[in-house]
């Protein structure tokens, strides 16, 4: 049901030394891949993930490998905001880390005039899942460097408290 990652394509592209891996998932057609295609930074590769095919096994094997997870939903299209929720459910599944670093994003906030979910609604739904929140536009670039920025900040505030942690146990 799910489908495989343009993996080699993003690493390719994004060629660095080591760095932060995310991944986007969401419902087909909310703009993962526009939003791949608009970021581009130095300190991040961001995986276009999957949607709806591929094997379970393949997904299960992506998802371990993201560091921080960008959920995707179409704020024109209710049932991607809904489907959300099984995304993240899956990632804290296959992670086993209920504190697994995800975003909530709504994309195509430019299109105001057909949007079905409410920005309050968006962020109510964060505060559950216990992820940040935003809207972006892959079309206009709004929020993008934000997203980004927040979660690199998340990752790095994690690792220091994983070293912090290892250092007293030692
Ligand atoms: N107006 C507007 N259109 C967008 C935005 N983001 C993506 N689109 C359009 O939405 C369509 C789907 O975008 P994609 O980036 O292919 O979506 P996807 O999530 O990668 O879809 P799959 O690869 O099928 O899973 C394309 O026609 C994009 O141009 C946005 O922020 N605003
Ligand atoms: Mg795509």
């Amino acid at each position: 049901m799910y489908r495989p990652v343009q993996l080699a394509h993003c690493l390719l592209k994004h060629r660095t030394e080591v760095p932060s891996q995310f991944l986007l998932v969401g419902d087909g057609g909310v703009g993962k891949s526009s939003l791949v295609d608009r970021l581009h930074r130095v300190d991040t590769v961001l995986l276009d993930s999957w949607s709806s095919q591929g094997s379970s096994q393949a997904i299960d094997g992506i998802i371990r490998a993201g560091q921080a997870f960008i959920l995707v939903y179409s704020v024109v299209e209710r049932h991607s905001f809904e489907d959300t929720v099984n995304y993240c459910k899956k990632i804290r599944q296959v992670t086993q880390d209920s504190r697994a670093i995800c975003a909530l994003v709504g994309n195509k906030r430019d299109l105001s005039h057909e949007r079905e979910v409410f920005s309050s609604e968006g962020r109510a739904l964060a505060r559950e899942l216990d992820c940040d929140f935003f809207e972006t536009s892959a079309k206009t670039g709004e929020n993008l460097e934000l997203v980004v920025q927040t979660l690199v900040q998340r990752l790095r505030s994690t690792q220091k408290q994983t070293e912090i942690g290892q250092d007293s146990s030692a």
